[in-house]
């Protein structure tokens, strides 16, 4: 096992952003303080060789132009409908950054922070710990949070995470990961269409055309949205790539209890033979098939297109806050926020 360091780069406030990589087993994940994000995971495979699985960009400046890639999600990821809510009684006003609703934590988000970071060493594995405190009201939310984020390499060939948040004062929270992965390799050009996805969800949330939650949830059973028994991702996408959402960008519920790792997902990448498992504590899975992606340049020059990855955001539903029936989102001084999440590869 072994970590290194180094210089990523400098934001134009002349603040430096770190990169750590850490190896362990027969992995190799490369972490940014800029927004704690994965920039490169390097997996071997049974039929090709080794490939690094996570859509992103060779220079620095292609995190700081680009958003969401591998990123760490906060204060809330996801959208919270009208970009309000109100707690106890009180009104909380967000920034609007689609439409009337907000995504992602933001105008400037925990994806955009510059976190502090110590890498550690473990039996098992190791880690970064990635730390960001973020101020009573900062992008409208409320009481001063403190959130640590645990992103570590294990010699069983698994990356762990383990998201937390204190808060001294009620405030919704809903940390995730924004990783865009391609179990083919980022750079080879091969959609995921043909990757094969089981999902432990038998229902998902119903969405308006702003993609916020009507509050009603259906069961997956025997649409596109089925995934209990593994299929290729491209299999049932076409009624769903006719519509605006062109693709899948659907809250999944995750079978089992939340609080409980339990598995989410099981994926499968026929060109290459390697496989990922997901865990998760948490309630949601929004599954992304990157269906807005168009020649974006990556790594080594490469263009991405449209389905050239997806994401698998394990967190609380979207729009809990104003969802009195969904698990509750809301944190604070007598309860810390507190999940986990494991991905297990082979090949
Ligand atoms: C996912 C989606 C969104 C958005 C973002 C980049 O979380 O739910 O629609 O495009 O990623």
């Amino acid at each position: 096992m072994k970590v290194s360091k180094k210089t990523f780069g400098l934001l134009p406030n002349g603040k430096k952003v770190h990169l750590y990589t850490l190896k362990a087993g027969d992995l190799a994940l490369s972490l940014s303080t800029l927004g704690a994000a994965w920039t490169s995971l390097r997996v071997p495979s049974s039929l090709k060789g080794t490939d690094d699985i996570l859509l992103g960009f060779s220079s620095f400046d292609g995190y700081v132009n680009n958003k969401y890639f591998g990123v760490t999600v906060g204060r809330f990821a996801n959208r919270i409908g009208g970009a309000k809510f109100s707690i106890g009684g009180k009104d909380h006003s967000l920034y609007k950054n689609e439409g009337e609703n907000t995504l992602h934590g933001g105008r400037i988000p925990f994806s955009k922070k510059v976190w502090k970071a110590e890498a550690y060493e473990e039996r098992d594995g190791v880690f970064v710990r990635f730390e960001l405190k973020s101020h009573d009201g900062e992008e409208g939310y409320p009481g001063n949070l403190w959130a640590t984020v645990n992103y570590g390499l294990t010699k069983a060939n698994e990356i762990v995470i383990d998201y937390e948040a204190k808060l001294d004062a009620l405030c919704p929270v809903n940390l995730t990961n924004h990783a865009y992965f391609n179990l083919a390799g980022e750079g080879r050009g091969i959609d995921v269409l043909s990757t094969e996805v089981k999902l432990y969800c038998s229902s998902y949330l119903e969405v308006d055309e702003t993609l916020i939650p009507t509050g009603v949830i259906l069961p997956t059973e025997g649409g596109p949205l089925d995934f209990k028994v593994r299929k290729p991702i491209g299999r049932d996408i076409a009624s769903l790539a006719a519509l605006k959402i062109g693709g899948y960008d659907h809250c999944f519920v995750v079978d089992g209890e939340p609080g409980k790792l339990r598995p989410f997902a099981e994926v499968y990448d026929p060109f290459s033979g390697r496989s990922m498992r997901g865990f998760t504590t948490q309630p949601g899975l929004q599954f992304f098939t990157g269906n807005n992606i168009s020649s974006l340049q990556g790594k080594n020059g490469v263009f991405y297109e449209k389905y050239g990855g997806f994401c698998l955001e394990t967190q609380h539903f979207p729009d809990s806050p104003n969802k009195p029936d969904f698990p509750p989102a809301v944190f604070g001084p007598t309860q810390d926020y507190h999940e986990k999440a494991v991905f297990a590869f082979d090949w």
